[in-house]
């Protein structure tokens, strides 16, 4: 199933309320004030977020004006190049990590609890070891042994070495190991999982720093992505913790889980506009295969769709 498809699929939840919602704005009518009014409010409840949706809105009406558009049909094909335009003007946008078999190449998943790293992990390494890539995973969430068996599950289910220490080591000691292991194994990817949950007696933030430190000072010359895990159901809330992850290291793109599950699907335009982030990638299902490579142009075009179709299942 091509990302277009399986994304018309997972959008199937998020074309009822947001994209049927955008949709049926353009959908007839009359541009008048009322279309302006209803545009807007269907960008601010789709998680765009209100400065976001005026700067979209004033460039659409600076649009329609240059371009003379008679009916908000029209419109919506301006609307679809405005968006697709913003999206790929970020650096990386849908562009997935680059692994290769003469390299080691490490991806260190950070994330709030829940937000759909060890999964991600997971998923990422399905589709390496099926390219024939040597995976190798570290198991850096140290707080449950929960956290460890889950992992250890996907490695059984492609065949990746997962490095682990005891419940309750030291994240960092974990990822030096499995880095070391990686190395000498020839490994292409190391795929190392966090902790996303906010420990009374343990500064997490402190222990992502650390993990950082430590891959980035004994990565050699191999290439270190940081990628930042938002599950899309948080919304803006999301762009809050990219902030707080951020400052603590430097992240290269955000993968956004669970937008199967969202009602709203704005948020990819506010990561791209306010955070000035790529999303690489999309989670779009809990399965193995449910992960795909962020397509700008699929992505719109999937809500042109919900138009074309007026919303039908
Ligand atoms: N529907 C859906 N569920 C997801 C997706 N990604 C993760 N999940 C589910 O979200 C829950 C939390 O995921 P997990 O990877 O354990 O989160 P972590 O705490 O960040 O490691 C699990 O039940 C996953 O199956 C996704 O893209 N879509
Ligand atoms: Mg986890």
């Amino acid at each position: 199933m091509s990302f277009f498809e399986k994304l018309k699929q997972g959008l199937r939840g998020v074309r009822k309320k947001w994209s049927e919602g955008l949709s049926g704005v353009f959908s007839g009518g009359t541009i008048d004030e009322d279309f302006w009014e209803r545009l807007e409010e269907v960008l601010i409840s789709g998680d765009v977020g209100i400065t976001l949706s005026l700067r979209l809105i004033e460039q659409l009406k600076k649009e329609a004006r240059a371009r003379n558009a008679g009916t908000p049909e029209e419109l919506f094909k301006f609307f679809a190049e405005i968006l697709t335009a913003r999206l790929s003007s970020v650096p990386l946008m849908g562009q997935p990590v680059q692994a290769t078999k003469d390299s080691l190449t490490i991806v260190l998943l950070v994330g709030v609890n829940g937000s759909g790293k060890t999964t991600t992990a997971g998923k990422l390494a399905s589709r390496w070891t099926k390219d024939g890539m040597r995976v190798v995973f570290a198991a850096a969430d140290t707080f449950r042994a929960a956290a460890i068996d889950q992992l250890k599950v996907w490695g059984e289910r492609s065949g990746v070495r997962v490095i682990a220490q005891q419940q309750g080591s030291d994240a960092a000691a974990v990822a030096f190991d499995a880095l070391s292991a990686a190395k000498s194994s020839r490994a292409n990817v190391l795929l190392v999982d966090t902790a996303g949950r906010l420990h009374s007696k343990h500064n997490l933030m402190e222990e992502l720093g650390k993990i950082y430190r430590v891959l980035d000072k004994e990565r050699g010359d191999c290439r270190l992505e940081t990628l930042l895990v938002l599950d899309a159901v948080m919304g803006q809330n999301g762009l809050a913790q990219a902030e707080t992850f951020n400052k603590i290291l430097p992240l290269s793109g955000v993968v956004l889980s669970k937008y199967d599950n969202t009602a709203k699907g704005g948020i990819i335009l506010a990561i791209a506009e306010e955070l000035k982030m790529p999303v690489r990638y999309v989670g779009l299902g809990e399965g193995e295969d449910d992960l795909r490579p962020f397509d700008v142009e699929e992505f719109v075009q999937a809500l042109l769709e919900g138009e074309k179709n007026g919303g039908r299942e």
